[in-house]
This record gives structure tokens, C-alpha cells and sequence, in this order.
């Protein structure tokens, strides 16, 4: 499923590289006179480099009229090119092929770089150079292995120089589904670091060809009619068994790699090279200190501990600080939920906190809970991907009375572990919800039964106790009403009214579990749900009041909750309800995470009075205000 912009890019992208690896493929095998091991070099490479290997196919080895090729690839920098692709081509498939294997094995992401290395450099120099080459270069396999190892050396090392940054940098970025071989980013970021390599590689490419230690790009003829009456030279140099690049080496550039397939059977050839001694031992020494800032360099900024496994593709919150001490857990816990993983969508008019049906068995109330992953709309243009209890943003309202037995069966549909806290609530000790600590987390799909007695009355509430960072974060969160055993003890008013809080993060289409720290402040905010102008209008008439329980399901953040038109009476803390005399008039009171306050309000005037957070940006959408304000916001209509 595509679910970033770049994954839109990724599919045109590879398209394209499927269209002219087709291209090129076709062109070869019509129409390119150049042994099978350069038309698969370039078959590969353009696989991997899409267009721009397409580009430099035509622009240095397509054959412009038949019989031109010797001519039209002579010039050094195509030579160039021609020992590039032969070295990219080997070493980028053992790269591409071990990155693929470490990150399934799960690997840190340094042990990939230096696996990935050596499977470039051993399937570049044993298979690609030294076996495919072998029937261009003659001499024995070892022989060529030998003669092979240092050019190769060199260029894998600028390759490599090119290719573990890109990889460590973008595989380590915001999005680390590129650590994902079951990604298209991964092999986007392939693709990248293959262009890296390659334009790495490319100066020290033409060099050696020049100086005799590669080879560049050829032409192998079959011995046909119209070849001899075209070039009758030609036949006279198969049978030489002529290998122009070695006779080059002495007399210039511009015959490299003219004509240089021997065949079958031949006594094979030997590059001559005049390069001196201290100019490659100077080469290959800069080949290593590019390959060492190259592997080495992004450990100051990335954490190449993590592995694949370790992040398993999340993606991060913009401005989230990720440094080389950043662990893994720090990333899944602030990481989207996974849009993939969403099993149902709701739309605007769905409710949350409804009440939550019950059945008895033996004098206990049996209530069900189910958390999952859905899509929630919170205004309308605006839907979060949310963990919910039973489908519903706020949890469904378990309403019970004093004294009651309740057992609530929770079943994890999650992707992660979870438990229930009962908040406030006195119960034995191994129903309180704390993961690991009075019980072991409730796992994906696994399930636990919460019993116990109410023995209070009042406001509470129940949300996970494990990670509650991230999943409470991302919507877990229900009433738990509790009417007292004696009606009388209620403090009672003609309107009841729950006020659950929350604060979200979404940005380009995922969302985020919003915390208090760098890349996780919140954009959005919820009053049961939904965002103002989409929360509820509470209506009554003048003279009537009003029950407001504020319940602070709200996670990282302190809400002060204002009420327009006139003071109210706090009358309950926490549940407790407070004695008539200890009780006050406020009209601002701070909600903080976990906190609730039952507050009575009279309607003394008509109009649209409001309840809504004093802090300004908690009353906007996105920081938008739109329709007077926005988030945390719920007006009352008194007529
Ligand atoms: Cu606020």
C-alpha cells in the first residue's frame, strides 16, 4: 500500500527503469556488437540507476550506425564508463544482494556496511571480473583473479566511498521503511547509492583504464560476410587473438578497446600497464581513506547500532532529534501508527463513549473490550489513524454502580502489547494493569480478564499501562462512571456532561502519538473526539445546570478549562466528591493528565457560553482558527 508521496515517485521511478532496462536489453542483443558480459553490465546497471543508466548507454556504447561501435566508444571517457559499469554492475549486485540478507537476518546497520563490502568486492572480483571477463582477458581463473584484485580494489573502494552514506543516511532517515527490503524505499535508496557509487567510481575508472590496469568498453564481431567486406582487417585481427587495449596502453587513448574478444581456444592475453609503482599505491591509499569517511562518517550523526529488526520500517515525526544515541525503542514508541495496519473507518457522525452493553453472569457484570487500530475523523477534512477500544474515540463508557462486580475481558487486536489501568480505582492488586509489573503485557491477539468489585462512586477512568507514551497517546482512553450505591450521594444537576481530552499529531497523512518532547508536539486537540467546530452543542435553558465531569485523559499535557457565562461550583476531585462545605467557585480549572473535577455550572443567561482550554493554541486546528476557534472547544446553547 502506498502511503507517502514518495511511494507515488518510487512506482513512476521504477517504471522508468523498468522501461529502459527493457530498452537496453533489446538494443544490446539487436543491435550492440560487445561481448555478453558488458551487455549485462549494462542491463544491470540500468536496472539499478533507471534513466540515467539508460542515458549513459546511449551516450557512450549504443551503437549509432551498424559498424560504428569501435569508433564511437573509442574516446577515454566512454572507456571509462565501460570499466565503471563492469565494476558497478559486480560489485552494486553483491552490495544489493547482501543488504538484502543482513537486514533479514536483522543486523546492525555497521555490520551491514562491512558485510555488504566484502560481498561487493568478492562478487565483483570472483564472479564479475575474473569469471565472466575471463574469456575476454584469457589466462586461467586465478590467474585473472590475481590481475583483477587491484583495479578492483580501487573501484569498489570509491563505489563503497559512494554507496554507505546514501545508504546510511537515507535508510536511517525519518522514513525507516528504507531498511525494509519489502519496500520500495529500499530499493529507491539501492538506486540512489548506486548512482553515488557509480559517479564515485567513474574518475578512478578512467584512469586505470588509461594506464592499461582495466578494461573499457569493446567490441566482439562475429566473422560475417558483411563484416570482412566492411573492415577486412577485421578477421585478420580475431585470428591474432588481438586485445587492442594492451597494444593501446603504448600508443594512446584512442584505440581502447577496439576488437578485443578472442576466440575459443586462443592463448589469451595480457595487459600491459605503464603506471607506476607510487601512482596506484597513491590511489589506492585515497580509494581507502574515501571508503573509510564513507563507512565510518555517518556514525557521528546516525545510530548504525539499530537494525532493521529493530526499527521494523516505522516512520518518524519531522523534527524528532535522532542522533547516534538514539535506540530503537525511542523511535518505535514515537513512531506514525501504521496506516496498514487501520481495520476499520469511521466517519464524522461516529461517537465515541458510548455506553458499553453488559452481560450478567452469575451476579457479575461481563463487559467486552476490544482495542484495535482504526481511522477516526475528527473534523471534517481531518481523520487520525487511531488505537481505539470497541471502535470508538473516546473508549466505549463502562457506567456501573457502587457495588457492583464487573469483569472486562480485553482482547488485543493491537500490533503491540497493551493492558488496562483502572484509574483511581482500589481493586486487588493483579487487576491494576501495570504491565510487567502486577501482570505480563496482554500480547497481539492474546486476551486478560480484569474482576473486581467498585467499592466507590464518582468520575474515573480507565487506559493502558503499557506503553502508555505511545498507545494512550493514540486514543486508548474510556469513562469509568460509577453512580453511588445511595442515589442520594449524588451531587446531582439536570445535565450530565463527560469532557475526555486529547491531544494529536498529524502531519502528510499519518499520525503520530503526540508527547511533550522535540517532533511530538501536538497539532490537533479533541474534546470526546472530535475537534471544534465538529464537537458536540450542549443545549439547556436558563436556569438549569450543568454537570461537567473533565477527565484528564489527556496525556503529556495541562489543559486549564474555562467555562464562560458565570463561575462553577467544583464539587468532586478525582472522584471524591468534596464535602459541601470544602467546596468553591472557579472558572478556570487545570485539567492535567489524569486529573478529574466534577464542576457545577448554572445557565443564569442565554446565548452560546463556552467551555473551552485557556491555552490559545489548544483552541486551533493545525493552527488554524477557524469558526471562532477550534480543538478543545464545546459551546453551550442556552434558550
Ligand atoms: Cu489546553
Amino acid at each position: 500500500m502506498l502511503i507517502q508521496p514518495i511511494d507515488y515517485f518510487l512506482v513512476v521511478w521504477f517504471a522508468i527503469a523498468a522501461a529502459s532496462t527493457l530498452y537496453v536489453g533489446f538494443d544490446q542483443y539487436r543491435n550492440n556488437p560487445e561481448p555478453v558480459v558488458m551487455k549485462w553490465g549494462f542491463i544491470l546497471v540500468t536496472l539499478y540507476m533507471g534513466p540515467l543508466g539508460l542515458l549513459l548507454y546511449v551516450l557512450a556504447d549504443k551503437e549509432p550506425r551498424p559498424g560504428e561501435h569501435e569508433a564511437f566508444t573509442s574516446p577515454l571517457w566512454k572507456q571509462g564508463v565501460g570499466s565503471t559499469i563492469h565494476c558497478v554492475a559486480g560489485d552494486a549486485t553483491g552490495i544489493i544482494l547482501a543488504a538484502v540478507i543482513t537486514a533479514t537476518l536483522g543486523l546492525p546497520m555497521w555490520l551491514d556496511l562491512i558485510v555488504e563490502y566484502l560481498a561487493g568486492f568478492a562478487f565483483g572480483l570472483f564472479i564479475f571480473q575474473s569469471l565472466f571477463m575471463k574469456s575476454m582477458m584469457g589466462g586461467t581463473y586465478w590467474e585473472n583473479v590475481k590481475k583483477s584484485f587491484l583495479p578492483e580494489f580501487i573501484s569498489m573502494n570509491f563505489m563503497m566511498a559512494g554507496m554507505a552514506p546514501v545508504m546510511s543516511f537515507l535508510m536511517m532517515g525519518r522514513d525507516m521503511r528504507a531498511m525494509e527490503p519489502t519496500e520500495l524505499l529500499f530499493w529507491g535508496v539501492m538506486s540512489i547509492g548506486v548512482i553515488a557509487g557509480f559517479t564515485l567510481a567513474f574518475p578512478a575508472n578512467v584512469w586505470l583504464v588509461a594506464r592499461g590496469l582495466k578494461h573499457g568498453l569493446m567490441t566482439q564481431r562475429p566473422p560475417t560476410v558483411e563484416t570482412e567486406r566492411r573492415e577486412p582487417l577485421a578477421k585478420t585481427q580475431h585470428a591474432q587473438v588481438e586485445m587492442q587495449q594492451a597494444d593501446a596502453s603504448g600508443h594512446g587513448h584512442h584505440e581502447h578497446g577496439h576488437n578485443m574478444a578472442p576466440p575459443k581456444g586462443s592463448g589469451g592475453h595480457h595487459m600491459q600497464s605503464d603506471a607506476t609503482t607510487p601512482q596506484i599505491t597513491a590511489l589506492g591509499v585515497v580509494s581507502l581513506i574515501a571508503l573509510g569517511i564513507g563507512m565510518a562518517a555517518p556514525a557521528n550523526w546516525l545510530n548504525l547500532r539499530l537494525s532493521a529488526r529493530d526499527v521494523g520500517g516505522v516512520i518518524m515525526p519531522q523534527g524528532m532529534i535522532m542522533d547516534r544515541d538514539t535506540p530503537a525503542d525511542a523511535m518505535r514508541d514515537m513512531a506514525a501508527a501504521d496506516p496498514r495496519l487501520v481495520t476499520a473507518s469511521y466517519d464524522l457522525a461516529a461517537k465515541g463513549d458510548q455506553d458499553l452493553p453488559f452481560r450478567m453472569e452469575n451476579g457479575v457484570k461481563v463487559f467486552e473490550l476490544k482495542p484495535s487500530v482504526i481511522r477516526w475523523q475528527i473534523l471534517p477534512n481531518v481523520a487520525v489513524d487511531a488505537y481505539a477500544y470497541n471502535g470508538q474515540i473516546p473508549g466505549p463508557r463502562i457506567h456501573i454502580r457502587q457495588g457492583d462486580k464487573v469483569r472486562i475481558n480485553v482482547t488485543n487486536n493491537l500490533p503491540e502489547e497493551t493492558t488496562i489501568h483502572w484509574h483511581g480505582m482500589i481493586l486487588p492488586n493483579q487487576m491494576d494493569g501495570p504491565a510487567e509489573i502486577t501482570q505480563a503485557p496482554i500480547e497481539p491477539g492474546q486476551s486478560y480478564s480484569y474482576e473486581f468489585t467498585a467499592t466507590q462512586h464518582g468520575t474515573y477512568f480507565y487506559h493502558p499501562h503499557a506503553k502508555p507514551d505511545r498507545t494512550q497517546a493514540l486514543g486508548l482512553y474510556g469513562a469509568l462512571i460509577i453512580d453511588p450505591a445511595n442515589p442520594a450521594d449524588e451531587v446531582a444537576a439536570d445535565h450530565d456532561y463527560v469532557i475526555e481530552l486529547q491531544e494529536w499529531l498529524v502531519r502528510e497523512g499519518l499520525t503520530y502519538p503526540s508527547m511533550p518532547m522535540d517532533g511530538g508536539m501536538p497539532n490537533f486537540f479533541t474534546i470526546n473526539g472530535k475537534a471544534y467546530p465538529s464537537t458536540e452543542t450542549i443545549r439547556m435553558k436558563v436556569g438549569e445546570t450543568l454537570k461537567v465531569r473533565f477527565i484528564g485523559t489527556n496525556n503529556g499535557f495541562i489543559h486549564p478549562m474555562h467555562i464562560h457565562g458565570g463561575p462553577f461550583e467544583v464539587v468532586a476531585r478525582d472522584g471524591e466528591t468534596i464535602p459541601a462545605s470544602a467546596r468553591f467557585l472557579a472558572d478556570t480549572i487545570n485539567v492535567g493528565p489524569g486529573q478529574r473535577y466534577d464542576v457545577i455550572w448554572k445557565a443564569q443567561r442565554p446565548g452560546k457560553w463556552l467551555i473551552h482550554c485557556h491555552i490559545p493554541h489548544h483552541t486551533t486546528n493545525n493552527n488554524v482558527e477557524e469558526k471562532g476557534g477550534g480543538g478543545l472547544m464545546v459551546v453551550i446553547d442556552v434558550s
